[in-house]
C-alpha cells in the first residue's frame, strides 16, 4: 500500500511565495509515490475574524491554485476542511486528550494572541483540529514549512498519548520540510517570516502578483550597504533570505550562486531573481484563471470530500469505539 500525505493551507488571504516554495511547490512531486489529501483548512482560517464572502472567494481560488500548481485530482484528494465533518468530530476527542498548557505553549498561538483584545478559543484549540487533520488519514508524512514544527510535534505527542492509552489507533506520522526555502522571510523585514496576513503588502510576493510588481517588489527589497552577494543569515539576513529564494526556485546551490555573482552588485542578482520568480509564476496564473472560470472546480471538490469522508469516517470511529462514545460502530 501507498504511504499517505496530508497538508493544508489556510484560505486566509492571498497566497505568498513563502506558502509556495515551503509548501506548495512540494504537493506535486508526491503525487506518484504517496497517496495524497491535500486540503484547504477554512475551519482553521475562523480561528480569527474573516469575512464570509471573502472567505468562501479565498477557499474557490486556493482550490484553483492547488490545481494550477499542478495537483492532478485523479491522483490526489483535493478537498475542503469544512465539508468533511470528521475533522471538527475528531477535534473534540482530541481536544479532550491533550492539556490546555500545551496548547498555551505554541508559538503561533502566543504570536497571533499577543496583545490582542478578543482572542477566539478557536485559536487556542488550533492545534487539536490540526492533529484532527492529520491522524484521519493514517498519515505517514506532512509537507509544512518549518513554522508548524511544533503542531506536529504536539500531533505525534497526542497520537502516542491516545495510541498507549486505547490499542493503535493511529499511524505516527513525520514532517518534511523542504531542504531549501523551509522559512521565506520578509523582503521588508528579513528577520520576519513572509506571511499572508502581513499588512505590508510590499513584504510578500503574492503568487497572483503580475511581473512587474513582482519586479518593483524584489528591487525594493531590503539588503545591506556591503553589495556582497553572500549568505550570512545573521548579518546579512535580507539578501541570504534571497539567496535561500533563488536557491529554492533553481535547485542550484547557495555556493554555486555565490560564485556566479562573486564581483556582481545586487543589482545584476535582484533583477535575475526577478526573472526567475516571474517565470516560475506566469504559467501558474494562467492555469489558475483558467480552472477558477471551470466547472470542473466544483465536480473536484465534491468527489474530493466524498473520498476524504469514506476514509476519515473510518478513523473517527475507531475513536469514538476507543472512548466509549455512542454505539459500537464498525
Ligand atoms: P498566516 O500568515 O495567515 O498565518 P501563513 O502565510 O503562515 O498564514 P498558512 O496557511 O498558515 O500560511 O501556511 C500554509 C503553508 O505554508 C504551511 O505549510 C506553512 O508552513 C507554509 N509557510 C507559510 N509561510 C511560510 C514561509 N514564510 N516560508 C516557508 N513556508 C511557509
Ligand atoms: N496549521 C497549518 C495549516 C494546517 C495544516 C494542517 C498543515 C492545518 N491543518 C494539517 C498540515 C497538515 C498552517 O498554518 N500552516
Amino acid at each position: 500500500m501507498k504511504k499517505v500525505i496530508f497538508s493544508g493551507i489556510q484560505p486566509s488571504g492571498d497566497l505568498t511565495l513563502g506558502n509556495y516554495i515551503g509548501a506548495l511547490k512540494q504537493f506535486g512531486q508526491f503525487q506518484d509515490e504517496y497517496d495524497c489529501y491535500y486540503c484547504i483548512v477554512d475551519e482553521h482560517a475562523i480561528t480569527v475574524p474573516q469575512d464570509r464572502l471573502k472567505l468562501r472567494q479565498q477557499t474557490r481560488s486556493l482550490a484553483a491554485l492547488y490545481l494550477a500548481v499542478g495537483l492532478d485530482p485523479a491522483k490526489s484528494t483535493l478537498f475542503i476542511q469544512s465539508e468533511v465533518a470528521a475533522h471538527a468530530q475528531a477535534a473534540w476527542i482530541l481536544q479532550c486528550n491533550i492539556y490546555i498548557g500545551e496548547l498555551e505553549r505554541m508559538t503561533q498561538f502566543k504570536d497571533k494572541s499577543a496583545g490582542k483584545a478578543g482572542v477566539s478559543t478557536g485559536l487556542l484549540t488550533y492545534p487539536p483540529l490540526m492533529a484532527a487533520d492529520i491522524l484521519l488519514y493514517q498519515t505517514d508524512l506532512v509537507p509544512v514549512g518549518e513554522d508548524q514544527k511544533q503542531h506536529i510535534e504536539l500531533t505525534r505527542d497526542v497520537a502516542e498519548r491516545f495510541n498507549k492509552k486505547h490499542n493503535e489507533v493511529f499511524k505516527i506520522p513525520e514532517i518534511y520540510v523542504p531542504k531549501q526555502g523551509a522559512r521565506v522571510m520578509s523582503l521588508q523585514e528579513p528577520t520576519k517570516k513572509m506571511s499572508k496576513s502581513d499588512e505590508n503588502r510590499k513584504s510578500a510576493i503574492y503568487l497572483l502578483d503580475p511581473p512587474n510588481t513582482i519586479i518593483k517588489k524584489i528591487k525594493s527589497a531590503v539588503t545591506d550597504s556591503e553589495g556582497i552577494v553572500k549568505y550570512d543569515k545573521e548579518n546579512k539576513p535580507g539578501i541570504s533570505n534571497l539567496l535561500s529564494i533563488y536557491s529554492a526556485l533553481t535547485d542550484r546551490s547557495i555556493a554555486e550562486l555565490e560564485n556566479a555573482y562573486d564581483g556582481k552588485g545586487y543589482g545584476d542578482f535582484k533583477a535575475d531573481l526577478a526573472e526567475i520568480v516571474a517565470a516560475e509564476l506566469t504559467p501558474i496564473q494562467e492555469r489558475y484563471h483558467a480552472f477558477l472560470a471551470s466547472k470542473e472546480l466544483d465536480t473536484i471538490l465534491d468527489e474530493g470530500a466524498e473520498k476524504a469522508a469514506r476514509v476519515a469516517n473510518k478513523t473517527l470511529h475507531k475513536m469514538e469505539n476507543a472512548m466509549g462514545l455512542g454505539r459500537k460502530r464498525r
